[in-house]
């Protein structure tokens, strides 16, 4: 038997499996953990259900329970086997008093029933609840399929939670599809659930779209500088907009500046931030350059979530992390909003300002509410033929060589094209200097990836406005780049929306079984990718 099994992100081993260590650099110790952390889950969603089936009660913090568990197994996320034992720990806890708390334990599961306490014996028992524990490839594959899609919503549910803001509803379908997960199920009840899970992924992400923008305003047009300041800086890295909140908060006025990084570039677009003078630009890429970025950088990194890369010594002690995300030997900032930032802010102090890696500006800030302010310029372009087509070019970036085709790809778009993106897919393209058409940037950049919510709502209003029957009718071309489970949620999001031809890279999921992969080919016409010139050929004609 091999050491570990998962095949959840796209840079999988051989694109079947990591079997001995993660490429990522998850240790088999961990990935042994993060598969009973997912098996225990299951178990307590299922003693939940039954407690609700009897009427009784259950704890108030147990969606968010179940959205911690599943985020801390996201690709990138935890690499400290302490945590997720520690999750082990507290989610049997809270299992043994709903045990206790039923009349009726027959027809209990073993995963509902598990009760050792010992952290040895997990990493022995994980062995036999790891994902190949399922036999049949297709059941396994679809069954990981809607798993992979859960951790994406939980991630979400957690930010938006952060902000105040839940949905019983999302939280109750989290939970007993956990428990479904169990129980046997043939191909079509798999199916059912993972359009189930597209439906609550949109759901999710309209309420983190929500919780942001009442919270922090309406995205709007930005220019964001990428060069550096002469004070110490502090880089914020991840997804979630509480967290870089309260650090700006609490690091105004100290001598520092604040830069965002990654994914959490997009906190420049939200008005509330903009009055912050020491939050003053973007520094470097996505997440798989921050080996290099991290070090030049110089000052202390805030990850709030992922992508965290295993660190270098140069600046293991500079990475703290919060929230879900955590790695061995680096320092994590506890407690709930608002937690205490102080060591982060007296560490920059200590250091070096940023060394200068780049200069200039980039433009971003086209959520929803921007873009359909300037509906009429771009209805007006499509009508006049200025804009031919758009392109979502969303999701995830990667290290593999392959990646480069999303760049060679947008370089080779024609001139009357205009990309829409979210996610980290972004930065192999957005530094490109792409133009304008009439105005309008031919990047169009939304945010995170939990704002493809906005492409997707662009969509639905330019399918209003040209009164078409089909959203597929739209001059719109998805080429799609995933990473980790978030591109997941937002993938079965597009398909629950009714969106078909989408070509996804650079490499289908290894976790989609031949079956499966042809289930999705002939319902949704979903496709993959194969070298920029022949695809820009093939799917812009
Ligand atoms: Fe391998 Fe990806 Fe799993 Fe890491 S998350 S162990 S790279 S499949
Ligand atoms: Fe990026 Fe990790 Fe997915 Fe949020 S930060 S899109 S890969």
């Amino acid at each position: 038997m091999s050491e570990m099994f998962c095949y959840q992100c796209q840079e999988t081993a051989r694109n079947t499996g990591c079997t001995k260590k993660g490429v990522c650099g998850k240790s088999a110790d961990v990935a042994g953990l993060q598969d009973f952390v997912i098996w225990q889950t299951k178990g307590l969603s299922e003693v939940a259900e039954k407690v609700k089936s009897e009427g009784g009660a259950l704890p108030e913090n147990l969606g968010f329970l179940i959205c911690e568990n599943l985020f801390g197994t996201i690709t990138n996320v935890d690499f400290d086997p302490k945590t997720q034992e520690a999750r082990i720990a507290n989610t049997l806890k809270v299992k043994g008093s709903l045990l206790d708390s039923l009349k009726d334990k027959s027809h209990l599961s073993q995963a509902a029933l598990y009760s050792n306490n010992d952290p040895s014996a997990w990493a022995a028992d994980a062995k036999t609840v790891g994902v190949l524990a399922e036999e049949n490839e297709d059941l396994r594959s679809l069954k990981e399929l809607i798993v992979y899609g859960l951790k994406g919503l939980a991630a979400y549910m957690t930010h938006a939670m952060a902000l105040g803001y839940n949905d019983g509803e999302i939280t109750d379908f989290l939970q007993s599809t956990m428990a479904e997960l169990l129980k046997e199920k043939n191909m079509d009840e798999l199916v059912a659930l993972t359009v189930k899970t597209g439906e609550f992924g949109v759901k999710a992400m309209a309420l983190l779209d929500k919780a942001n923008t009442e919270s922090y305003g309406n995205p709007e047009i930005t220019e964001v500088s990428l060069g550096v300041g002469t004070r110490p800086g502090i880089l914020v890295s991840g997804h979630d907009l509480k967290d870089f909140e309260d650090l700006l908060k609490q690091s105004e006025g100290k001598g520092v500046d604040i830069y965002t990084h990654g994914e959490m570039l997009p906190a420049h677009y939200y008005p509330a931030f903009k009055k912050y003078d020491h939050f003053v630009g973007n520094y470097g890429g996505s997440w798989w350059h921050q080996k290099e970025e991290f070090e030049s950088f110089n000052g202390p990194i805030l990850m709030t979530t992922n992508c965290i890369v295993p660190p270098k010594d140069s600046y293991k002690d500079k990475l703290f992390t919060t929230g879900s995300a955590h790695y061995p030997g680096c320092p994590h900032i506890e407690g709930e909003s608002p937690k205490d930032y102080t060591p982060v802010i007296e560490k920059a102090l200590q250091c070096e300002p940023p060394k200068e890696i780049e200069t200039g500006k980039i433009v971003g800030g086209f959520a929803h509410n921007q873009v359909l302010a300037l509906a009429d310029t771009v209805v007006e372009a499509v009508k006049s033929g200025a804009i031919q087509k758009f392109v979502v070019m969303a999701g995830c970036d990667g290290r593999q060589k392959s990646r480069n085709y999303y760049t060679e790809f947008a370089e080779g778009l024609a001139d009357d094209t205009v990309i829409l993106t979210a996610g980290c897919a972004k930065y192999r393209y957005n530094k490109l200097n792409l133009g304008d058409i009439g105005g309008i940037p031919r990047v169009l950049d939304a945010g995170q990836c939990n704002d493809s919510y906005s492409l997707a709502v662009i969509a639905m209003t330019l399918q209003k406005v040209f009164e078409l029957d089909d959203i597929n009718d739209l001059p719109i071309v998805y080429n799609i780049a995933w990473y980790e489970q978030k591109a997941v949620i937002v993938l079965l999001a597009l398909l629950a929306l009714g969106v078909k031809n989408i070509h996804l890279g650079p490499t289908l999921p290894a976790f989609l079984s031949p079956n499966v992969a042809n289930f999705l080919v002939e319902t949704f016409n979903i496709g993959g990718i194969t070298d920029a010139e022949s695809d820009l050929q093939t799917m812009m004609a």
